[in-house]
């Protein structure tokens, strides 16, 4: 078949989704150029112009492997490899049970893929043990979200509807450098000096209040909380709130109203570190902002640096209860959205590969949901196993005396991103069988006993679902290399061997159809599309939910009602507890995590880029001079950081934008340099999120650089 070209598809990382187009049909010179699309306007970042370069990475796998009993992965063919797997199960399966077998998934794979990875833990291996990295990423916001707002669409509004406000409040998120292309949305607020940044550091996003154009405020880690719930208490205290939406669209203001009533802004001063007269200052000019006292309007947004906490489920509850406390979701120009992560982060919560789900973002327990699911599918719905362990449960329980034996990885590079990642890699050598299917070695297929490779973005048709909640197309540029298959035939050829009365089908566009129709009446409803509408619509995609084939989609949501059961938004109080670990003689100082630029995630596509490799070749740590002169550490130098988890090795480097009381490290690499070795997989009791972004650690010096 011939293909268009250049061929319309978008970026393979994170959930903007800049739209690009790709020219020729020669892999190694293949031409990247941004397109035009309402988010993006062309511009990507340099790690979307260099994304076609991992295409031909020349350690790209293509051929199956298989470990042999010197532990080296050998070449194989793709029959050995599939029966090979498909035997080990039946057998784990008969002496142990069916969730003995486990999958983790990817918030990366297309609709598709993620949809047909649940139905094949559901419908083949009958395991309820399946979860997935955005686990690591969305669970709080979604948890948080759907309890308050009835609905989780990370951005309930158009990406685009930024650009009007007046104020908006980003809470932890670096979008400067996780999603650049994006910061024209927030280029309005900044003119009219409403951008406020919180972020113990001063990322280069807080660097964008500079010149008048907002603040940023630098809390203690862990304490956005306490934040928060001032910013609550001054909207009551100073008559800011928006009572008329108060009282027709909103519950339980009563009760948050009174939990604030002890969080004056001077006791949270003493905790979060903020001048009680600069948290006025933020509340009024919310307020100020907000379209029912005259403002342009005003957002709140928040990103991982809340989010990934054991109380980050409380967390955004109280950013969402500000939120309506001021009138601000569901009026045009106003709302509160969690800034969305993966490429298919959105997509890839809705159709059934986190423990708790099933497609069209139903719940796995609900009777309807599993009836009408079952049909879809064709099996018993009682046949349907029930809710698994969320994600970090399930790692720690891989290889353990009832814990699962075979873990199939799916688009996650476990090793390197899991928190408390020794414990992880300890826990995957110790399963009886580890298969990951993946198009590069990453340091987790080179744990695996069986790596199966797959098709890459360029090479396969798909839809993404992006953070506005926009379902896209995910096109075909060229063929895969020889010996390359897509995720979908793997699927299949698994499910021909375990389970053959049910049907999987290997074309995207027929999946898509399948999931169209079971998500049909779900929240997260995608049953008016399908690749032939969307490619029917030359630039932009449809929001969803989409129940029909004739509906428009729904750019923005809750401006009629929340879909709770009254109709009105739940405020629920919450309060302030801590971190899970606090700092102590042995681990004084806070270990802040995040991303650089230049790097995606555990690294495993991006360090095969020599450009952005060169960017940042290595694992570093930014502190402050001040702390680093009291350590006796020289801009360069080696450092040793030490938490209970163990210890990792990284360059130090002097940055004052730092607080003195706290380090940052990046978790784009593996080996002795993966900060993942030391982080704390404690999670939050609600969401399952572990508390990825602070911990107590102890740094010393361990090598002068030499000048
Ligand atoms: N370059 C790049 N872009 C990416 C990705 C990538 O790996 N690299 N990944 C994509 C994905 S999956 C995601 S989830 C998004 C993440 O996007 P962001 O949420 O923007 O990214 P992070 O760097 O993880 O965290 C944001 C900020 O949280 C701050 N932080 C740490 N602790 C705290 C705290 O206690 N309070 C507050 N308020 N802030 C804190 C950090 O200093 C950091 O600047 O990025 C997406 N885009
Ligand atoms: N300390 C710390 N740790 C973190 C975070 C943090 O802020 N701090 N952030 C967390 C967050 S938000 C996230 S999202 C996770 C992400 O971390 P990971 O889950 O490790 O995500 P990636 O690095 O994107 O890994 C994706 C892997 O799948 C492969 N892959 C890509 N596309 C496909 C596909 O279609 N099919 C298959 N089979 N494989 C594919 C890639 O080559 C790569 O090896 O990290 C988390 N870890
Ligand atoms: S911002 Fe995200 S989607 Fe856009 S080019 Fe960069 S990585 Fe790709
Ligand atoms: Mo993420």
């Amino acid at each position: 078949m011939s293909r268009p070209d250049p061929t319309n598809t978008h970026c393979p990382y994170c959930a903007l989704q800049c739209a690009m187009s790709l020219a020729g049909d020669d892999v190694s010179e293949l031409e990247v150029k941004g397109r035009d699309f309402p988010t993006n306007n062309g511009g990507m970042c340099q790690k979307g112009w260099t994304s076609a370069a991992v295409l031909s990475t020349p350690d790209r796998i293509t051929s199956p492997l298989i470990k042999d009993a010197d532990g080296e992965l050998r070449s194989a063919s793709w029959g050995a490899a599939l029966d090979l797997v498909a035997a080990q199960i039946r057998v784990t399966q008969e002496k142990y049970g069916e969730d003995s077998v486990a999958v983790f998934g990817g918030g990366g794979l297309t609709n598709e893929k993620a949809y047909a990875l649940g139905k094949f833990a559901r419908t083949v291996l009958r395991t309820p043990n399946i979860d997935y990295n955005g686990r690591f990423c969305m669970a709080s916001a979604a948890a948080a979200v759907n309890r308050s707002l009835g609905i989780d669409r990370g951005l309930p509004f158009p990406l685009t509807d930024l650009g009007g406000a007046q104020a908006i409040l980003l809470l932890g998120s670096n979008v400067a450098e996780t999603m650049p292309p994006s910061l024209r949305h927030f280029a309005g607020a900044r003119e009219r000096g409403g951008l406020v940044v919180v972020d113990p550091r001063r990322s280069a996003t807080a660097a964008l209040t500079e010149d008048g154009a907002g603040m940023h405020l630098q809390p203690v880690p862990g304490t956005d909380l306490v934040v928060l719930l001032a910013l609550l208490h001054i909207v009551w205290a100073e008559n800011l709130a928006d009572r008329d939406y108060l009282s027709d669209r909103t519950s339980g203001a009563g009760d948050v109203r009174r939990s604030v009533a002890t969080w004056w802004p001077e006791r949270a001063e003493q905790v979060c570190g903020i001048a009680a007269d600069e948290l006025r200052q933020v509340a009024r000019a919310l307020a100020a902002a907000s379209a029912s006292r005259g403002g342009t309007g005003a957002y709140i947004l928040t990103g991982r640096g809340v989010e990934q906490s054991t109380q980050g489920t409380a967390t955004v509850t109280a950013a969402i209860n500000l939120a309506l406390a001021l009138g601000l979701p569901g009026r045009q120009g106003s709302g509160y959205g969690a800034i969305t992560g993966q490429g298919n982060g959105q997509g890839g919560r809705e159709h059934g590969q986190k423990s708790d789900q099933l497609p069209g973002y139903r719940k796995i327990d609900d009777p309807l949901a599993r009836a009408h699911v079952a049909k879809v599918w064709g099996v018993d719905p009682a046949s349907i196993p029930g809710p698994g362990k969320p994600a970090v449960q399930l790692l720690q329980d891989l290889g353990t005396s009832g814990g699962p034996k075979i873990l199939m990885v799916h688009g996650s590079n476990l090793a390197v991103s899991a928190p408390n990642a020794g414990n992880v890699i300890d826990r995957l050598r110790s399963l009886d069988m580890l298969v990951v299917c993946d198009f590069v070695p990453s340091e987790t297929a080179l744990l695996a006993d069986v790596v199966l490779p797959v098709t890459q973005w360029a090479e396969e048709e798909g839809t993404m679902t992006s953070l506005e909640g926009r379902v896209i197309r995910r096109r075909k540029a060229l063929d895969p290399p020889e010996g390359v298959r897509s995720e979908l035939e793997v699927l299949a050829e698994l499910a021909a061997r375990l389970a053959p009365s049910v049907s999987f089908d290997t074309d995207p566009s027929v999946v898509f159809d399948e999931l169209a129709r079971a998500s049909a009446g779900g929240p997260a409803d995608y049953s008016g599309l399908s690749h032939e509408r969307l490619d029917s619509e030359p630039v932009s995609g449809y929001y969803w939910p989409v129940p029909r084939p004739d509906h428009p989609g729904t750019p923005r949501l809750f401006q009629d009602g929340f879909p709770t059961t009254d109709g009105k938004a739940r405020m629920v109080a919450v309060d302030h507890v801590g971190p899970n670990e606090d700092l102590r003689a042995d681990a004084p100082i806070y270990l802040l995590t995040g991303r650089v630029l230049s790097h995606y995630q555990s690294g495993a596509q991006t360090r095969r880029i020599s450009e952005l490799n060169r960017a940042e070749p290595a694992p570093y740590v930014e502190m402050h001079p001040l702390l680093a002169i009291r350590l006796g550490v020289d801009d360069g130098d080696a450092v040793r950081l030490t938490t209970s988890r163990g210890s990792i090795e990284a360059v130090a480097r002097w940055n004052d934008k730092i607080r003195p009381d706290s380090v940052f490290m990046p978790f784009h690499w593996g080996g002795s340099g993966s900060v993942n070795q030391i982080t704390n997989d404690a999670t939050d009791p609600i969401s399952g999120m572990p508390e990825f972004k602070v911990c107590a650690v102890d740094v010393q010096c361990l090598a002068k650089v030499s000048r």
